[in-house]
């Protein structure tokens, strides 16, 4: 692998040099020995979905133009496209349910080791659930408030999911309300997703589409919102905080446990218990300093918004962590861990410990998570690395030395609170032009992607241009290694930013937190919309996904679309294959929805058309 031109990250490309000399494949590894991949499979145009298949149709049109059941291209790239829909709404929805589980539990008495940390942010979400607060205990009020929310999953009746009805724009819900796309309950616009798409059913692109954006909407208005309002009731909602980013933050004379996945549950968990007497002082007698827990990927996210837990890196890190040889032990729950953690662990001392019995990976140490003994078992997990460390090999440590100061935590309430308590000089300040527009940055790493080149370049060339940029999940991680999550940075943001930032000492890029805390920029879009009577689509705002790969980027793609936001992707979506459904995402959805996908692999480029499209916006509604 070319190790200087796969990532701009510093430290990536000596670690890619160690893991060759060390025999060590990692996913750039990987990806070229895939080369070249499947175009059916790039294109959409394969379908599995029975066993007369699998079914490939030409693009060229010489070949087969339909599959055995008859289904053309335009069918099968448009149930693809759902089923991969329907697969990050029940990621990230099937998370919430798990964080819903602890919070029903906390309420009933349950789980001892948690407890109900923002009481605020509760009392809020019972309001706009309709829960009344009045002479009810904390407990109460929460087992009412969970009662809900797994209704949300699962309820028969035809009524929009309430947390959408509660806190999506009115103008908005209309229009979902027009084109028959409210979701009614989470698990069943899935489950409805999957029988769509099974043989024999849904042919019509549009009609398959359409219930894509449903479900896509059970995820961002519902499911994603409920894992990031509870996980603020259970551990605080984040505010700014302090940290540093990258591999530099492992340490060459402590216990360096990374957390990786998801659900904060167990990630805070960790991160509170390690930085317990007991167990620093176990560390010491095993002849390490302490315990340094350190986040990879979202559940990093989650640690570093609400305790400053430093960040070791985003998704194509997880490898070069272990790679340095300092870690002895990686723990894991759900989402984006690659199954080669083990392979590349057998190679040093590191332990991969698995908790979740829905993601196992064979060759990992299972430890089951249970919150009726949260504490007991994060000090059991935290026990194994700590006598580990005794196996670490001196001669196979190589820490990059590079780490990147950083602020996150900026939830809602947090921007609110750097605005004096209201968005007025956000509007203000958006109204005159000083500010032209907000765009998010969203999702993943991807080897079709120089590594953080998507997420660094897009997002620098957008605070140039005088547009506050707000973001999550591993675009968050590449903004805080490369400099971009300081107040200093508004030194690379144009003058009107720049003064902005400046003046309320916050960074030119805003960390909003993981990958399901996108329902805070959801619910910023609805703000924004309200205070100015207008609907999100006629906002100045953008979203991107740089260098997304995950299925849970489509459905969070789809679910900003489906809110009426212009929508970039930096990585080619699998549905070239037919034209129709390429048009309709790109284009004609826009006259149903406001919003549209646009599809560009160059940032430099894709910022100029993002800045075009909210500087027409802006011309809309006259400013
Ligand atoms: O949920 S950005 S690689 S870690 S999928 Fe995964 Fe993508 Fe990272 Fe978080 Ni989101």
């Amino acid at each position: 692998v070319p190790s200087k031109q796969v990532s701009i990250t510093p430290g990536v490309g000596k670690l890619i040099e160690k893991a060759e000399e060390d025999g060590v494949k990692t996913a750039w590894h990987r990806f070229l020995e895939q080369q070249p991949q499947c175009g059916f499979g790039l294109l959409g145009v394969c379908c599995k979905n029975c066993t007369m298949g699998p079914c490939r149709i030409d693009p060229f049109g010489v070949g087969p133009t339909k599959g055995v059941c008859g289904a053309d291209a335009d069918t099968i790239v448009a149930r693809n496209i759902v089923r991969m829909i329907a697969a990050g709404t029940a990621g990230h929805s099937d998370h919430s349910r798990d964080v819903v589980h602890v919070f029903k539990g906390i309420a009933e008495g349950k789980f001892k080791d948690y407890k109900l940390t923002d009481v605020e942010k509760l009392k809020e979400l019972a309001k706009i659930l309709g829960v009344e607060t009045e002479g009810k205990s904390e407990n109460e009020i929460a087992l009412e408030v969970a009662h809900i929310l797994e209704m949300e999953f699962g309820k028969q009746d035809e009524e929009p999911v309430r947390l959408l009805a509660a806190t999506a724009p009115k103008k908005r819900i209309k229009v979902w309300e027009k084109l028959g796309v409210l979701p009614r309950a989470i698990d069943r616009e899935i489950c409805l997703s999957m029988h769509r798409t099974h043989i024999g059913c849904d042919a019509d692109p549009a009609s398959l589409l359409l219930h894509g954006v449903r479900t896509a909407l059970a995820d961002g208005w519902c499911g994603s919102m409920m894992a990031t309002y509870l996980s603020d009731i259970l551990f605080g909602t984040p505010k700014p905080i302090k940290s540093l980013a990258n591999l530099g933050v492992l340490k060459e004379d402590m216990v360096n446990i990374i957390v990786h996945g998801h659900n904060p549950i167990l990630s805070m968990k960790i991160a509170e218990i390690a930085q317990s007497e007991e167990m620093q002082k176990l560390a010491e007698q095993y002849g390490a300093k302490g315990i340094n827990v350190a986040g990879m990927c979202c559940t990093g996210n989650e640690v570093l918004s609400r305790m400053g837990v430093q960040v070791a890196g985003n998704f194509l890190m997880q490898e070069l962590a272990i790679i340095t040889g300092a870690v002895e032990a990686v723990i894991v729950d759900y989402q984006c861990l690659m199954p080669s953690l083990v392979d590349v662990a057998s190679c040093y001392h590191t332990k991969i410990i698995t908790t979740e019995p829905k993601a196992r990976i064979p060759g990992a140490i299972h430890v089951e998570f249970e919150p009726e003994k949260a504490d007991e078992i994060a000090k059991e997990i935290i026990k194994i690395a700590i006598e580990n460390y005794k196996n670490r090999v001196p001669a196979k440590v190589y820490i990059p030395e590079h780490k990147m100061e950083l602020v996150a935590g900026f939830s809602v309430e947090a921007i609110l609170e750097a605005l004096g308590g209201t968005l007025e000089p956000l509007i203000k300040a958006l109204q005159d032009g000083t500010i032209k527009g907000i765009v998010g940055i969203v999702g993943c790493n991807n080897p079709r992607v120089k590594q953080n080149y998507g997420h660094v370049t897009l997002a620098k060339e957008l605070i140039k241009r005088d547009i506050l940029v707000v973001g999550t999940g591993c675009w968050g991680i590449a903004a805080a290694m490369h400099g971009l999550l300081t107040p200093e940075a508004a030194e690379m943001a144009g003058p009107g930013l720049k003064a902005v930032c400046e003046a309320l000492g916050i960074p030119p890029c805003l960390h909003m937190g993981s990958c399901v805390d996108c329902s805070r920029i959801l619910l910023v879009l609805s703000a924004l919309a309200n205070a100015l009577n207008v609907d999100i689509s006629d906002l100045p705002v953008a979203g991107s996904a740089p260098e997304w790969m995950s299925e849970k980027a489509v459905a969070i793609g789809t679910y900003f679309v489906a809110s009426g936001v212009f929508t970039h992707l930096g990585v080619i979506p699998p549905v070239l294959g037919s034209q129709k459904v390429t048009k309709l995402l790109t284009d004609d959805i826009e006259d149903l929805l406001g919003g549209k996908f646009y599809v560009e692999t160059d940032p430099v480029k894709a910022a100029e058309t993002i800045y075009n499209v909210i500087i027409e916006k802006r011309k809309k509604l006259g400013w």
